[in-house]
């Protein structure tokens, strides 16, 4: 699956992540990533410390899945159960989880922000927009907040390599531009439901600005 990236992948497992009473499965939102990944690998080697990144927090989750423990990893809301309930999560810097599920999560999830905000200006954009552009306001928009300034340079850099929007309509292997439109107006809402609930969760839990 690694090997042959496609837009779809990515949206097969958002749609698998969400539960009949609306809980999000770590399984499929990881394998999500997986593919956003494999996708990001393709934009060249700048972006490799970005999905580096990537790999290390979904290495994390992970290992919780297939743990001991994994039982309780199986959905977000089980997650955060199971870690608070427990004492897991370290609150403030310098506790004895510096890499809980909880907060490495929360990581890939404020991630999850900007893919959305860059997809849909992707998808209502036209034949001039600039993808580096509209990447680069999604990212200041969302992610952007929560890393420090050399990281921000260092984004900023490699929003500059990305391919035009011909060209990355094309990388996403997803047919013709008006489909890969088309999948992208199915597959936002899917992403935002995703995003929404987990968003809600560690809201309602005070989990937002885990360090
Ligand atoms: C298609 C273009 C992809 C652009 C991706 C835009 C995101 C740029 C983010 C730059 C992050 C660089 C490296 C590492 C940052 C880490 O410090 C942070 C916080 O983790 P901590 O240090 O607290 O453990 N890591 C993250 O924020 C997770 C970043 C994941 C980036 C995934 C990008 C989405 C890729 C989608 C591809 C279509």
């Amino acid at each position: 699956m690694a090997d042959c990236f496609s837009l779809q992948n990515i949206f097969e497992n958002f749609k698998s992540c969400l539960s009949d009473n609306k809980e999000v499965y770590i399984k499929y939102y990881i394998a999500g990533w997986r593919e956003l990944v494999s996708f990001m690998n393709t934009l060249g080697s700048l972006f490799s410390f970005i999905s580096k990144d990537a790999v290390t927090k979904i290495q994390i989750l992970e290992k919780f899945l297939t743990g001991e423990n994994g039982t309780h990893y199986t959905t977000v809301q089980s997650m955060v159960k199971y870690e608070l309930d427990n004492k897991l999560v370290d609150l403030t810097k310098g506790g004895n989880y510096p890499a809980s599920g909880c907060r490495t999560l929360l990581r890939l999830h404020r991630a999850l922000r900007w893919l959305q905000l860059f997809l849909e200006s992707l998808r209502t954009s036209t034949e001039n927009s600039k993808t580096s552009v509209m990447c680069s306001e999604a990212y200041n928009a969302s992610l952007a907040q929560h890393q420090p300034w050399l990281i921000r340079k260092a984004a900023e850099m490699a929003f500059c390599t990305l391919p035009g929007r011909d060209a990355f309509f094309d990388v996403m292997n997803a047919g013709s531009h008006q489909e890969v439109i088309a999948l992208l107006g199915e597959a936002l809402p899917l992403i935002s439901e995703v995003y929404q609930i987990t968003e809600d969760l560690y809201a309602k839990n005070n989990l937002l600005d885990l360090p």
